[in-house]
């Protein structure tokens, strides 16, 4: 369709640019022109590269795959002295590369994707076995986030490794992999939970939670994504993950979903029992979440985990709708007066981030409501009147503001997350059907592991 071609461009542009002013390195600074490195990734370079490729692949961009996969071949290294971010390397480069793999069938990215997989095993050596959330990969030395509630390991970036690594298992034949990430389940499922929900930190040495501070936003997020998603890509066959999913979502219901006197639906913070009346962008993933779970969920709640997927989507729409850019801020609130709108000034930025419409996308492939597509139309023009720049694509410091304040850096998951996702929505469903493929949390996708499939390999599109 002519919004394909529309997002192709948009995609050629963030591509063209990064190669021209940052090719190597990990991402884009727009309006500077030259390179940005994030620390997350240590001295690992190539993060948009590698986030790219998928969707160079599906959006057919042939010679662009073509160079970023040679770079892959000569440059990609990961012998190197570098602290980084054990979540943040999984999601974005195993998780990249194994879609690449899949994608593609090129041996080139199940070798890297099981060579960086075993660099990031020595992070579980912990008394528990939950990961640090930092590791230096030359050393194999470990450590968590200095802010972290007492030493603690958090939830979203532990519990976000779980189908990577099952498919890393699956490629190399060595079952390390998914025993590493089974024990993370077992250690889970033996503790207390306050009111039946998850805490944010834990600890890997006690195996106590730290501060119990719950959100389906960040420090969160993707656990309970990660548990749908372990269910549905094992085929239906991992009872645990179902069971935990759908009791977590029971129990969010319960203590964190409410719905504002003007009759928006949001997912609050919990803090000890306490809420907080704030919903970040990152929770707005939760309403594709639900309604990509509705069909698995206990009978007669079908229905009801659709259409909480669809207010939550309704309520992301109205915090992008409410602002003056058009684009949502990084977190909204519920109180003094206001609905779905950013208070404090630390609140108002957007930075390129996908949730809102991947959960577009997922309710549109699910309801086929052709207001998705509108929506998915409105961020489409916002970007290119907002974000786009002659040097690529820009976050905004303030979407409340007339005149736009860009941050400069054009983040690598736009490129794999939030052009994806607008792609996949206007696309027809047979393009990665969900029958077949997860999407990890970095919008990569992964094929699911069909019973009878022995090690048949999956190459459809
Ligand atoms: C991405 O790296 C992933 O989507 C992650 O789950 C959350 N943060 C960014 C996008 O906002």
């Amino acid at each position: 369709s002519s919004v394909s071609m529309v997002l192709f461009h948009m995609m050629k542009h963030a591509w063209d640019n990064y190669k021209r002013y940052a090719w190597g390195l990990n991402e884009l600074k727009p309006i500077s022109k030259q390179g940005h490195s994030s620390n997350l990734f240590g001295n690992i370079q190539g993060a948009t590269i590698v986030d790219a490729l998928d969707t160079l692949f599906i959006m057919e961009m042939k010679e662009e795959f073509k160079e970023a996969k040679e770079w892959v071949e000569k440059n990609l290294d990961f012998n190197v002295n570098a602290e980084i971010s054990v979540f943040e390397v999984n999601i974005r480069f195993v998780g990249g590369l194994l879609s690449a793999y899949y994608l593609s069938g090129e041996e080139v990215f199940r070798k890297k994707a099981v060579e960086l997989g075993e660099k990031l095993l020595p992070a579980f050596n912990t008394p528990t076995g939950i990961p640090w959330a930092l590791l230096n990969i030359k050393s194999g030395i470990g450590r968590n986030w200095p802010w972290a509630s007492g030493g603690s390991s958090i939830l979203a970036e532990f519990g976000t490794l779980h189908l990577e690594f099952v498919h890393l298992s699956h490629l190399s034949g060595n079952p390390v992999f998914a025993e590493k990430v089974m024990n993370i389940r077992k250690v889970l499922n033996r503790l207390d939970k306050p009111e039946g929900l998850y805490p944010n930190y834990l600890n890997p040495s006690s195996g106590q939670w730290g501060q119990h501070h719950v959100s389906i936003g960040g420090l969160g997020d993707s656990f309970y994504e990660y548990l749908l998603k372990a269910w549905l890509m094992s085929d239906k066959t991992d009872e645990d993950g179902k069971k935990m999913y759908y009791d977590a979502v029971q129990a969010i219901e319960t203590h964190l979903i409410r719905k504002s006197s003007g009759g928006l639906t949001y997912i609050a913070e919990w803090k000890g029992g306490l809420l907080e009346h704030k919903m970040g962008h990152l929770t707005c993933f939760a309403g594709g979440m639900f309604a990509l779970g509705a069909d698995g969920a206990p009978s007669d709640k079908t229905g009801h985990h659709i259409e909480l997927g669809a207010e939550i989507a309704r309520t992301c729409h109205e915090s992008y709708d409410r602002t003056r850019m058009k684009l949502g801020p990084e977190a909204f609130r519920f109180d003094g007066g206001v609905e779905a709108i950013a208070t404090r000034q630390n609140e108002k930025y957007y930075i390129l981030r996908p949730e809102v419409i991947e959960t577009y996308m997922y309710m549109w492939r699910l309801t086929h409501d052709p207001k998705y597509r509108e929506w998915g139309w409105e961020a489409v023009e916002a970007l290119e009147k907002h974000c786009r720049v002659d040097g690529g694509y820009s976050g905004l410091r303030d979407v409340y503001n007339n005149h736009e304040s860009h941050d400069d850096v054009q983040q690598s998951f736009f490129l794999s997350e939030t052009l994806k996702y607008l792609y996949l929505l206007f696309s027809e469903d047979d393009l990665l059907p969900f029958e077949h493929w997860v999407f990890n949390t970095e919008a990569h996708p992964l094929p699911v592991l069909h019973k009878d499939d022995g090690n048949k390999e999956e190459n459809q599109k």
